[in-house]
């Protein structure tokens, strides 16, 4: 802080961003203590502000051995939307969207079933049971659009959220300096439209239309009154899971919120196999809780363990990005909790960390040489 001439105190540009940065979080998360809570903060924050993933002696150059990033935000944000945070803040408990009575738009049996398609898919749809699916089948109607048409706009309030049946549609963020640019692009399928929703906040980005489009839309307060609890509890609940895992700091805050939507959760017990080596892979996993063991058969037949994986590990991966069988079978040690990632959703999401990802594969080939002196008798990795 300085302290010019005139005697008038200045308030830095950092600190005030920093302070509006922290009460921001409060407010979203209200998690009661304010002083536990800041402890937490600025912990995340400082840790964030120089992530270093360290490699092992196989690193290359130190500029590839270290990721920082510095632009990493401690809570998830989107872009410009915290100006006007402080106007109305969600807090799931006291939500009062349980009132008034559904809406419901018939619907052919041609059109149901385009819309069945069109929902297959939709990662927020997850957490839904079968009776709150149907009120969201019933709730949409549908809603056509032309090129160029901006269906939402950045900075409008949020009337609805919408599912994609077909078309291209563009994501499209107007910085601080005026220019707009593409941030994101849907090719005829996902969906759009929850963020105004869910934390009662203008729209994040503007989507426009790239090609004549058919969309189904489903109105704020069914949104709200149907999807808004689960949608935001699996966010919240993973939010800090996934805050512990350095490979995803490749992913933006809105791609991570993504990720939460699409984990399932599994509970294992004492010794259960997760994964076998040889099967074929369905998705990868996250360590929530407890630990795992990865384990290797030799070639006389018994498991040998290779590496324990604690919370914030994440296993199952190398299938995912060598296409081949489990290199390896991992087991539960004591009781477990992980996270499940299929692979259309690895796919989707986790472009951003593939590098990061292969470059671990790197090190598994280099300790791999350590443990059993050569790699000869074992499955190439690659
Ligand atoms: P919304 O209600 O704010 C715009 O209205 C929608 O665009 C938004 O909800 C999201 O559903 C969608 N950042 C913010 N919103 C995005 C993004 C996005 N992508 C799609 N939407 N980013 C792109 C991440 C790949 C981050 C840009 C910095
Ligand atoms: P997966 O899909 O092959 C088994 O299923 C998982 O165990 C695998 O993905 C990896 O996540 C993990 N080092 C560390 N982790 C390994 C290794 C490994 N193999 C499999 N996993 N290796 C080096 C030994 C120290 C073995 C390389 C073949």
């Amino acid at each position: 802080m300085s302290r010019p001439q005139g005697g008038r105190i200045q308030v830095p540009d950092d600190l005030r961003e920093i302070l509006l940065e922290f009460t921001i979080s409060y407010l979203l998360e209200q998690p009661g203590d304010v002083i536990n809570y800041a402890v937490e903060f600025f912990t995340r924050l400082q840790n964030n502000r120089t992530t270093t993933i360290v490699r092992g002696p196989s690193a290359g150059t130190p500029d590839e051995s270290i990721i920082s990033d510095e632009e990493e935000p401690p809570v998830a944000r989107f872009n410009n939307r915290r100006k006007s945070v402080f106007a109305e803040t969600y807090d799931p408990e006291e939500d009062d969207s349980d009132e008034g009575a559904p809406a419901v738009f018939p619907k052919s049996d041609a059109q149901r079933a385009r819309l069945a398609e069109a929902v297959r898919g939709i990662l927020l749809f997850r957490s839904l049971d079968a009776q709150q699916m149907q009120q969201v089948l019933d709730a949409m109607f549908e809603k056509r659009s032309v090129p160029g048409e901006y269906v939402i706009r950045q900075g409008d309030d949020g009337d609805n959220f919408y599912v994609i049946e077909n078309g291209v549609f563009d994501v499209l963020v107007t910085g601080d300096d005026g220019v707009e640019k593409a941030v994101h692009t849907y090719e005829g399928s996902g969906s759009f439209g929850e963020l105004a929703l869910m934390y009662n906040m203008p729209r994040a980005a503007s989507v426009r239309a790239q090609s004549p489009g058919a969309l189904w839309a489903m109105d704020r307060h069914t949104f709200r009154r149907i999807l808004l609890k689960s949608a935001f509890k699996k966010r919240k609940l993973y939010e800090e899971l996934l805050d512990k895992v350095p490979m995803l700091k490749a992913l933006q805050p809105y791609e991570r919120a993504n990720l939460a939507d699409a984990l399932l959760p599994r509970t294992l017990i004492d010794c259960e196999l997760i994964i076998r080596q040889g099967d074929t892979a369905d998705g990868m996993y996250f360590v929530e809780d407890g630990s795992v063991s990865i384990r290797i058969a030799r070639d006389d037949g018994n498991e040998h363990e290779i590496k324990r994986l604690g919370k914030g590990g994440y296993f199952g991966e190398l299938a995912l990005v060598t296409h081949k069988p489990r290199a390896a079978s991992a087991y539960a040690v004591g009781p477990t909790k992980v996270a499940f990632l299929d692979v259309e959703t690895f796919e989707r999401l986790l472009g951003p960390c593939m590098e990061i990802m292969k470059r671990n594969i790197d090190d598994y080939e280099e300790q791999l040489v350590k443990l059993f002196g050569d790699k000869s008798n074992l499955t190439d990795v690659r």
